[in-house]
């Protein structure tokens, strides 16, 4: 996909992304088990102010409302991903059509506003169940995902067309499981190599089970990138520059585009052989419809004395995460992606910033800072797509200003102020900047607003 004219190709989706545990609320309504969220931010000084999903944003109840400022934007595509323990609350076994129920609704209420649903299976909240039975380091697990899989594409596919497995695993493995700072707390690097490795056997799996459940289903995985600069041209920098992008991209890259894990991470790969089986990755590297690559920040390194560091420049900008904003970094990841491991089609599936925003008394959130990282990010994947990258769309994190994992309420990324304590929703300067944005993108006049409550 080549754009001479400089311009987004005319099928380009814009979108917005969110997550089950981050938005939903109702946290114990019809027949929801638990997750492992649940257990850890009820688990005292693990999130910040002792904040938990039990409310969130409450979309359970108001995603109607929600769609219909999705509608305002003129979205043509909503990432959103389904509770494994709404659908399977014990983790096997029984599969709870109430909470098939809702995400039939969701869909349906997307699709009667003109929006792409693409759903995605697992956004870290794991049942606990699950967890108490050995979770992501033990094989059963991987098992276990196929089933809900097969139930939830069964019931969906029909309408759902684009389907991301997994979402970050390589958060969900290593800061749940070697850094203990996510669910479920864990803190053994072998315990995440095993998880990482299941997460990548359980998608491959997966993608079969979506595929004969809903044939015509486009599947893929979404993984967080990150482009990793040496900090100077020193062979000792780059080594440390290889080594940060080999642990963080490669690990996942190429078992998923090459069938291996890479060569020169020696220590994993003693861990990992312990758990792959013959056939294990031929699995992982069944052919995928597209990459969903997540991106907020890139890496400088340096060679230190036990091993490779992250070197911040002061001066540089940063978001409220501690994040520099570098908008270079994701065209340079596009570009490399899209050269060295050739995937058919990549969504950006997540990319935003949080900043601190505040109401002000005129009642409404200025948000400059977030529009100026939106703006200089799409150009950025612009140039990728210029670059001949075949980016097929955007989604901005996030929707609503949600639950920030082990930072609670305390950063908002949304494009949508979430006031908590009412939950009203307050459309921040840079939802109407982003409205305008993809009403100028299409050409056609800005759409009028449908009421929201
Ligand atoms: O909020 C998270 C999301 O759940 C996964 N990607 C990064 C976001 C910002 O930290």
């Amino acid at each position: 996909m080549r754009t001479d004219n400089g311009s987004f190709p005319p099928d380009f989706l814009w979108g917005a992304a969110t997550a089950s545990y981050q938005i939903e609320g109702a946290a114990h309504e019809d027949g929801r088990g638990e997750s492992v969220w649940d257990r850890f931010a009820a688990t005292p000084g693990k999130v910040r102010n002792g904040d938990s999903g039990e409310i969130a944003c409450d979309f359970y109840h108001r995603y109607r409302d929600d769609v219909a400022l999705m509608r305002e934007l003129r979205l043509d595509a909503f990432r959103f991903s389904i509770a494994w323990p709404r659908i399977l609350p014990e983790g096997r076994g029984r599969v709870s059509q109430a909470g098939l129920d809702f995400y039939d609704r969701l869909v349906d209420e997307l699709l009667a506003h003109a929006i792409e649903p693409f759903a995605t299976l697992f956004h870290w909240d794991t049942p606990q169940a699950l967890e108490d039975a050995g979770g992501w380091p033990a094989r059963a697990t991987a098992e276990a995902f196929v089933e809900y899989a097969e139930a939830v594409a069964s019931r969906l596919g029909d309408r759902v067309r684009h389907w991301i497995t997994h979402n970050e695993p390589w958060v969900c493995a290593w800061i749940g499981h070697a850094w203990g700072h996510h669910a479920p707390g864990r803190t053994s690097e072998a315990d995440a190599v095993a998880a990482a490795h299941h997460l990548l056997l359980s998608h491959g799996w997966a993608a079969e089970a979506i595929r004969r459940a809903a044939p015509g289903a486009r599947v893929g995985i979404t993984l967080n990138l990150a482009h990793s600069y040496p900090a100077t041209k020193s062979p000792e920098d780059e080594a440390a520059a290889w080594r940060v992008d080999g642990e963080g991209n490669r690990w996942f890259l190429d078992p998923i585009f090459r069938g291996a894990y890479p060569a020169d991470l020696l220590e994993r790969n003693e861990i990992v052989a312990g758990f792959v089986r013959d056939g294990d990755l031929a699995a992982i590297a069944a052919p995928l419809d597209f990459l969903g690559v997540n991106n907020y920040f890139r890496f400088v390194v340096s060679a230190g004395a036990d091993g490779p560091q992250m070197v911040r420049d002061p001066e540089a900008e940063q978001t409220d995460m501690g994040w520099e904003v570098y908008p270079d970094g994701l065209h340079r990841l596009l570009v490399r992606v899209a050269e060295e491991y050739a995937p058919p089609v990549i969504y950006v599936t997540e990319n935003g910033a949080a900043f601190g925003d505040v109401r002000t008394h005129d009642g409404r959130v200025h948000d400059p800072e977030r529009t100026a990282y939106l703006e200089s990010h799409i150009g950025a994947v612009l140039r990728a797509v210029a670059d001949g990258a075949p980016i097929g769309g955007y989604f901005v994190w996030s929707l609503l200003d949600n639950f920030e994992w082990a930072h609670g309420y305390a950063k908002r990324f949304g494009i949508v102020y979430v006031d908590y304590p009412t939950l009203e929703r307050v459309p921040k300067d840079s939802f109407y900047w982003y409205r305008d944005f993809i009403a100028s993108r299409r050409g056609a006049p800005r759409p009028s607003p449908i009421a929201t409550a």
